[in-house]
């Protein structure tokens, strides 16, 4: 996973914020413990999980308060957004004890191949993307196919507006033009220069989404600029990134003041979809789906056999290269496990 090797230092570090983090998270769900007596737990009454810490959790009572929770076992592994069933102990801790089933799930395979929720009950998937770190319409792509299988609709964001000039500008956008011919929308947007931030929250009103993308394209960022009054609750120092930034560690629900929620994400270096089949990939090529079936063989890898639908559409203009390309490597991803 790491983009470059760490000192033995560095990986001490890392370890030992690792444990005191876990230590604190401990404590944490110990002084909850403490507030619960099976007698004296309320009634059960539902509510949504905003954040799992691992030995506790974080719920909204659906009245404005956050509960911290332990958690029962055998719950599996609950996410942000997660509707859950929880009953009150004292001083505003509880217990969570059941979920209840998921209308959507966005998930990703972890560092051994098992898949990881990492947003439920999701309406909508925020790409984020920006000139630094670096665009990368590869990253998109895979959002956009995780997107399109899951049926939870996508908005790409361009972040970091503020750092292109009126050229750089240009050229990003026609980069963009063939996402939006096939019909996905694209805004631009800076925290910094506070531009695009009004047309991003009309986008948002009334919905849950989740905001994705790689580390450093400015998620957090874009959230505390929708709802500054939440900006002491998100980014913590990262020691382990080893850069002192902030950096999300695990994701987090906001509720928009005027209906809808947002979920903050910790940052990918590449998005994984291996759980996925070669046909459910094409479908996630929305361009792709008047070909299904069109190719002269009926088991067409859409490389270099003759009558490929999809390299037809290519020369007519139809298809854009780099968008059957990107569908060739997520197959190949595929079988390479
Ligand atoms: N120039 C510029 N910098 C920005 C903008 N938005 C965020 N940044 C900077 O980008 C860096 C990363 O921002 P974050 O909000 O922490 O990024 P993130 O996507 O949440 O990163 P992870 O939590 O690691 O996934 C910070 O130094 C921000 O100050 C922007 O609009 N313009
Ligand atoms: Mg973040
Ligand atoms: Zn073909």
């Amino acid at each position: 996973m790491a983009n470059r090797k760490l000192t033995r230092r560095q990986q001490w570090r890392i370890r030992k914020v690792q444990e005191e983090r876990l230590a604190r998270a401990q404590r944490k769900a110990e002084r909850v413990e403490a507030n619960l007596s099976d007698d004296t737990l309320g009634p059960e009454r539902t509510g949504t999980l905003l954040a799992n810490y691992g030995a506790y959790a974080l719920v909204d009572d659906g009245q404005g308060e956050q509960i911290r929770c332990v958690l029962r076992s055998n719950l599996g592994a609950l996410v942000s957004g997660d509707r859950i069933i929880w009953q009150a102990g004292h001083d505003r801790t509880g217990v969570i004890v059941a979920v209840e089933p998921r209308r959507t799930l966005l998930a990703r395979p972890d560092a051994v191949g098992q898949m990881k929720p990492i947003a439920v009950n999701i309406d909508q998937i925020i790409i984020v993307t920006a000139p630094k770190p670096g665009i990368s319409e590869w990253l998109i792509d895979r959002y956009l196919v995780a997107a399109e299988i899951t049926g939870i609709a996508p908005l790409i964001v361009i972040n970091k507006s503020d750092l292109m000039d009126a050229t750089k500008r240009e050229r990003i956008e026609t980069r963009f033009a063939e996402y939006r011919a096939i019909g996905y929308s694209v805004l631009f947007a800076s925290t910094k220069a506070n531009h695009g931030l009004d047309a991003l929250r009309e986008r948002l009103h009334g919905r849950t989404s989740v905001f994705v993308g790689q580390s450093g394209v400015g998620k957090t960022s874009l959230i505390n600029a929708l709802l500054p009054e939440v900006e002491a609750r998100v980014g913590e120092l990262s020691e382990a990134s080893g850069q002192g930034r902030h950096t999300t560690s695990a994701a987090m629900q906001y509720r928009l003041p005027d209906g809808g929620a947002i979920i903050d994400s910790p940052g990918i270096r590449d998005f994984g979809l291996w759980d996925i089949t070669a046909d459910q990939a094409f479908e996630g090529f929305v361009e792709f789906r008047p070909y299904r079936g069109q190719c002269r063989f009926r088991n067409c890898a859409h490389r270099e056999e003759p009558g490929c639908a999809l390299r037809e559409a290519v020369a007519d203009g139809q298809i854009d290269e780099r968008r059957l390309e990107s569908y060739r490597q997520i197959v190949d991803s595929l079988t390479r496990r």
